[in-house]
């Protein structure tokens, strides 16, 4: 049944309750109402030119919460604010320690537990990402390894997906290729050495084979877990219905976090269970 050892992911459906999810989703609806589109930084997130990766917005929100855009999305100075709210791609990066349902989610036994079947020893908390994929506009992830984007040495990264919504081929799911965790990683996304605002891409991952990868058509409620290592990827949502989706990274506490990751955290060092109240 458990296969992310074997084939580098592991589906296990009626993970949340509806209450759950439904906590997630309606929290994500009060922030979209509570950031001003008019003043709000518009980075789009880009999987294909990782255009983002540059910007200072991007890459100083391993501790904070900040929102990121649809490419395709219409957003100039004169949109209107309805049109902005719905073109957010995703809400990242640490809505696990800066909002408390998310961190009650986050930090739930459930999820304690479900780690406890993965590669991970004492497993810390890395970035939380809210992924929208809205309708007709939410674009392509193109494929990648989860630790190419996050380096730890030895590599212990871990992702866990949630579908907060049906997730199916005509609104974006995932697909993943089994087995590809064995793969090294075909690319290193990272700081520059001779410029730390500004990121590059060494590599490149293979193209997406519809024949070879197989899509997770999950429900609402079903966790899915990856390894670092293996190759996903999502297609645009197409449909008139959206996608959301709560992303996870945990790695092993002890292993080393690379000073080149775009993702430093200086005032919010990674956790784990310890520093959560009981009652979580
Ligand atoms: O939710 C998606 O469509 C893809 C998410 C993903 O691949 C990731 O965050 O690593």
């Amino acid at each position: 049944m458990f296969t992310l050892a074997s084939e580098g992911y592991a589906v296990v459906p009626a993970f949340a309750a509806p209450e759950e999810t439904q906590a997630l989703m309606d929290e994500f609806a009060r922030l979209v109402t509570v950031f001003d589109p008019a003043s709000h930084p518009t980075t789009r997130f880009s999987t294909t030119d990782h255009s983002h990766g540059s910007e200072d917005y991007f890459l100083g929100s391993g501790d904070k919460i900040r929102y990121f855009f649809e490419e395709g999305a219409e957003i100039g100075p004169e949109a209107d604010p309805a049109t902005v709210r719905a073109s957010i791609n995703k809400i990242g990066h640490a809505l696990h320690d800066l909002n408390p349902v998310f961190t009650r989610f986050s930090f739930s036994q459930a999820v304690r537990e479900v780690l406890g079947h993965t590669q991970l020893d004492d497993p810390v908390l890395v970035q939380s990402m809210y992924i929208v994929k809205p309708p007709r506009i939410g674009g392509v992830v193109a494929p990648h390894q989860d630790a190419s984007f996050l380096i730890d040495e030895p590599q212990t990264v871990t992702g866990l997906w949630f579908a907060l919504e049906d997730a199916t081929v005509d609104n974006g799911c995932l697909w993943v290729l089994p087995g590809s965790h064995r793969d090294p990683l075909h690319a290193r996304f990272a700081r520059k050495a001779n410029n730390p605002q500004a990121t590059a891409m060494d590599g490149d991952f293979p193209p997406f084979d519809e024949e070879t990868y197989t899509p997770l058509e999950v429900q609402a409620g079903s966790l899915v877990l990856l390894h670092g290592s293996v190759l996903h990827a999502s297609k645009a949502n197409t449909s008139s219905r959206s996608r959301h989706a709560y992303t996870l990274h945990f790695k092993s506490r002890a292993s080393t976090w690379s000073p080149d990751n775009w993702l430093q955290s200086p005032d919010r060092p990674f956790h784990g269970w310890e520093s959560m109240p009981h009652s979580l």
